[in-house]
């Protein structure tokens, strides 16, 4: 089955920033969409997210990804089998050539990747989490993954309200019809508590509620209060934390606090929210430089604890692969767009697993109507996977296709 015609078009995230949508057509008629989210807190050694830095949309366009799909890659793609989702994807990484996609840009390339993968389901009339589970993961066991729930957002998503950016709750039930419901009824208790506490019970990017607060802390007791107001346990739920460090990370040290501290004193900080809270996983707990942090880290509470690389990793497999060398974590945020296809995604989420390691499918803070990461948590039976709060469209659809998958598709 034959790819016919292969077109991008500008559209806007859930911030209001341009992005790239991608339409692949097929021979027999089907035509597979898909759209590219974007972060705020970035690493810097993600793919290039390419923008047009002119006047349009004040340097935000991404015209110049569009017309790159629109000519480049179109003239690459067209007459080639849809049945070969490896070779379409390493096609277009060796037209680029360059480790970081900047030729094209990332965001160009992973609209096409996921509007061929969707292609490729739809002409097999089969659902995207069984048609990416067949093709790229052996068949092998497929599952729903734990939902990390980010309900209080802080740091660069939430004008710095918080040094620390995310405050999850982790329902210990996979099944997503009974895990969503747990996480709604927790949110809502959240936002009778701060309304009865006078705090401002708006969202922030994520959906999640950016409260005002005296300290990083503060946000732990917010949480776990309204889990057990909510009428929960523990046992039930774990808390987990995306503290995104390389944020408050300059000139050798972490500025926290309104201190300055080192990655010793910062690890001293975790040792007391894991007293206190039982604070279960740790996401970016230093900086993306800050490798041997990481690896001591992991040596004091690797066993016990989950410590996961996002700017760390990159999704990028060499990096993972110096992170599993060194020790440096237990498990790798996977974000489609910070390597830019679908294929290196995989390969990602392989070296992952072959280590041993937990893999988290994420969102990012920017994200569109496209709920394409549910059906890959469930196609490589991710361990975790982390799409937002219990708010806002662009992160409940995430949440609704995988009781979509739940109730109509397994
Ligand atoms: C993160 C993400 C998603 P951003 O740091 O894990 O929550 O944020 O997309 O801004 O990088
Ligand atoms: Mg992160």
């Amino acid at each position: 089955m034959k790819i016919i015609s292969v077109r991008a078009i500008e559209i806007l995230d859930s911030r209001g920033n341009p992005t790239i949508k991608a339409f692949v057509v097929l021979d027999d008629g089907t035509i597979g969409s898909a759209s590219v989210p974007s972060g705020a807190s970035r690493g810097d050694y993600e793919s290039l997210e390419l923008r047009d830095k002119n006047e349009h949309y004040q340097g935000q366009g991404v015209l110049h990804a569009v017309q790159n799909v629109n000519s480049i890659i179109a003239n690459e793609l067209v007459g080639m089998d849809i049945n070969t989702l490896e070779k379409i994807d390493q096609h277009m990484i060796d037209i680029d050539g360059t480790e970081n996609k900047t030729i094209l840009g990332a965001n160009a390339l992973l609209s096409v990747s996921l509007a061929c993968a969707r292609a490729f389901a739809l002409h097999h009339k089969n659902p995207l989490w069984k048609a990416l589970n067949d093709y790229y993961f052996d068949a092998e066991q497929t599952r729903f993954p734990r939902m990390m729930v980010n309900i209080i957002n802080g740091g660069a998503h939430a004008d710095w309200n918080t040094d620390i950016q995310e405050y999850m709750i982790v329902p210990r039930d996979r099944i997503p019809t009974s895990a969503i419901e747990t996480s709604a009824n927790i949110f809502h208790t959240l936002k009778k508590t701060l309304e009865d506490q006078d705090l401002p019970a708006v969202v922030g990017d994520e959906g999640g509620f950016v409260p005002t607060l005296s300290s990083n802390m503060s946000g732990f007791d917010l949480i776990h209060g309204a889990i057990t107001q909510a009428g929960y346990s523990r046992n039930e739920i774990d808390i987990a934390t995306d503290i995104a460090a390389s944020e408050f990370y300059r000139d050798g040290t972490y500025h926290f606090e309104g201190r300055t501290l080192s990655s010793s004193d910062l690890s001293n900080y975790y040792s007391s929210l894991i007293q206190q809270y039982n604070i279960f996983s740790f996401e970016d707990p230093f900086d993306q430089d800050d490798w041997y942090a990481f690896s001591q880290f992991t040596r004091d509470y690797g066993q016990t604890h989950m410590i996961v690389g996002d700017d760390l990793f990159v999704t990028h497999p060499t990096r993972i692969k110096k992170g599993i060398h060194e020790h440096a974590a237990n498990a790798v945020l996977i974000k489609l767009n910070q390597v830019g296809s679908l294929l290196e995604t995989v390969q990602a989420i392989t070296a992952t697993r072959k280590a041993g390691w937990k893999v988290i499918i994420s969102h990012r803070s920017g994200e569109t109507e496209d709920s394409f990461i549910s059906d890959l948590a469930v196609a490589c039976g991710a361990d975790f996977m982390k799409a937002g709060s219990m708010s806002r469209s662009e992160r409940m659809v995430k949440y609704n296709r995988l009781l979509e998958i739940e109730k109509v598709e397994y």
